[in-house]
């Protein structure tokens, strides 16, 4: 008899463990594009496309690889709408004695699955370094699972970067060194773009067809779809922009979407690029004196520290994560995250960015609408579902963690020690933003401050009580405390007429 093998959209790997487990000759392989998955948030129509082209390519190539693959298109007559509707579909079919698949990304498709009436073996996700057990050893008894210690076992365990049981070059984390203002010229002209061929193509007009009124633009569309196609964007990358990566990995600029980033974790998170091969392919790239530490240890501390570690935390805090809000922040995410008509140039730069791309860089999400999110208090769980949708490489384990945790500290503070919070100054610092903005960022007060200065100011004092012992945070509030009585309330008056407009849907 023939078992079913499930091959989600992110998880389109040669290697993936459900694969390995399977028979070419009995077994049969289902893929489908589902309504359910499709919409569970309104994903960005070039997330879509990307995942729908990226599993028909991935069918082709496992049928040439003499595999039986049943595939489902979103309009076939037939589609059951959900993963598990079309497994059960498929098993009566073929009269197929169970399912095997590897565990999912996210807990309700696992809850899903479990849920189902047909025998299933689900195995572990193998294409991370991490197990979860071993995150879980890692993490047990703990006061505080900070990413810096996980990150160098990740370290000492692939041996990347590593000089015996030392860290080569004597250190183990160059962030000081990634952290460069914006250059005023960057001379690498973004990612390797590809046109779309006729699979593209086919799944461009279903996507205009479904879902063209989701927030994002569709067209242009040059993604790559395709293991062979990621790894010529990987490697043009490494070869033009990869030693000035390091310097420049957290600036932003006006008028330059991309600077120095690779812009492969829509491939590494869909599992067209391997994550370890993508870092050992930059750690050659060092070892061959092509690119500076600061870079290559700056890139592989996102793969094998951040991307892990986020893993790590979600599956370890269980399914309730993506509803905390440990500041019982409930505003609703302002109208300007869709439309981007507010005159804060960065947010509006950022969300029309979002729109075109279905990317921004880390510090964008986490500086820029993530940080103004938080000031503004938003109901965290509006804005996990927004990062969800927006992000062609968002899929909950890496989302929730990074927005529920790092971005909008709703967890409490597992992820971090304090919340991520600025004033405009340090995107004055990192960008070019202010330059091109309506309000003055030099401005603490009045009718041109900076919203972002007189936010960061309300959102300290209406969580004084929970911060102000924070040992990292003890500077921010003696500078409020040296401030003069009439500059304080005019400060948080000013704050409150900003919030007053949020709440009225003004623009801002
Ligand atoms: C994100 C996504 C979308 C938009 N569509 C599909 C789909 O139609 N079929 C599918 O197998 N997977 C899709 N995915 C990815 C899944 O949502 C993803 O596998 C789970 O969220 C777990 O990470």
């Amino acid at each position: 008899v023939s078992r079913l093998v499930l091959v989600l959209g992110d998880q389109l790997s040669p290697n993936l463990s459900a694969l390995q487990k399977a028979e070419k000759d009995t077994d049969i392989i289902v893929m489908a594009e589902v309504a359910d998955e499709a919409s569970y948030v309104p994903h960005h129509p070039k997330k879509i496309a990307f995942i729908f082209a990226a599993m028909r390519k991935f069918a082709d190539a496992l049928r040439n690889n003499g595999w039986q693959v049943d595939y489902t298109k979103l309009d076939d007559p037939d589609n059951a709408g959900s993963i598990t509707g079309e497994l059960l579909r498929r098993a009566e079919q073929h009269d197929a004695s169970g399912v095997i698949a590897t565990e999912p990304g996210e807990w309700r498709l696992i809850e899903a699955l479990q849920e189902m009436p047909l025998k299933l073996h689900m195995i572990s996700d193998t294409r991370f370094i991490a197990s979860h057990k071993e995150f879980e050893d890692w993490a047990e008894g703990r006061k505080e699972l900070r990413m810096e210690w996980f990150y160098r076992d990740m370290r000492r365990k692939t041996g990347l970067l590593m000089d015996g049981d030392k860290p080569v070059e004597g250190k183990w984390n160059f962030d000081h060194d990634n952290r460069k203002p914006a250059p005023d010229d960057v001379d690498f002209h973004g990612p390797m773009q590809f046109t779309p061929d006729e699979t593209v193509e086919e799944v461009l007009d279903l996507v205009e067809q479904r879902f063209g009124d989701n927030f994002g633009t569709l067209r242009p569309f040059w993604f790559a779809t395709d293991t062979g196609q990621a790894r010529r964007q990987l490697t043009h990358w490494i070869k033009h922009a990869l030693p000035q990566f390091g310097d420049f990995q957290d600036a932003m600029l006006n008028d330059n979407r991309f600077l120095y980033h690779s812009i492969i974790s829509f491939h590494i998170n869909a599992g067209l690029l391997d994550p370890l091969e993508v870092c050992e392919q930059v750690e050659q790239a060092y070892k061959d004196g092509h690119a500076p530490i600061n870079a290559a240890e700056g890139f592989i501390r996102q793969i094998i520290g951040w991307r892990e570690y986020m893993r790590g935390i979600y599956f370890l805090e269980g399914p309730d994560y993506t509803s905390r809000n440990a500041l019982k922040h409930s505003r609703t995410l302002p109208s300007f995250f869709w439309d981007a008509d507010t005159k804060m140039n960065c947010v509006a730069k950022t969300v029309a960015q979002t729109r075109d791309e279905a990317y921004a860089h880390h510090i964008q999400r986490l500086m820029v609408t993530g940080n103004f999110a938080l000031l503004a208090g938003i109901d965290p769980h509006e804005v996990h579902e927004w990062y969800l949708a927006v992000y062609a490489d968002a899929y909950e384990w890496v989302e929730a963690p990074n927005v529920i945790g790092m971005s909008q500290f709703a967890d409490g503070g597992i992820v971090g020690s304090k919340p991520y919070v600025s004033s405009g100054a340090y995107i004055d610092r990192m960008s070019d933003y202010c330059k091109h903005c309506e309000y003055k960022v030099k401005d603490k007060t009045g009718p041109e401050a900076c919203p972002f200065n007189l936010l960061y100011w309300d959102f300290l004092i209406r969580h004084r009580e929970r911060f102000s012992n924070n040992p990292r945070m003890g500077n921010m509030y003696r500078t409020w405390d040296r401030m003069d009585e009439s500059r304080k309330e005019a400060v948080l008056s000013d704050a409150r007429v900003v919030l007053k407009r949020l709440d009225l849907g003004e623009s801002i």
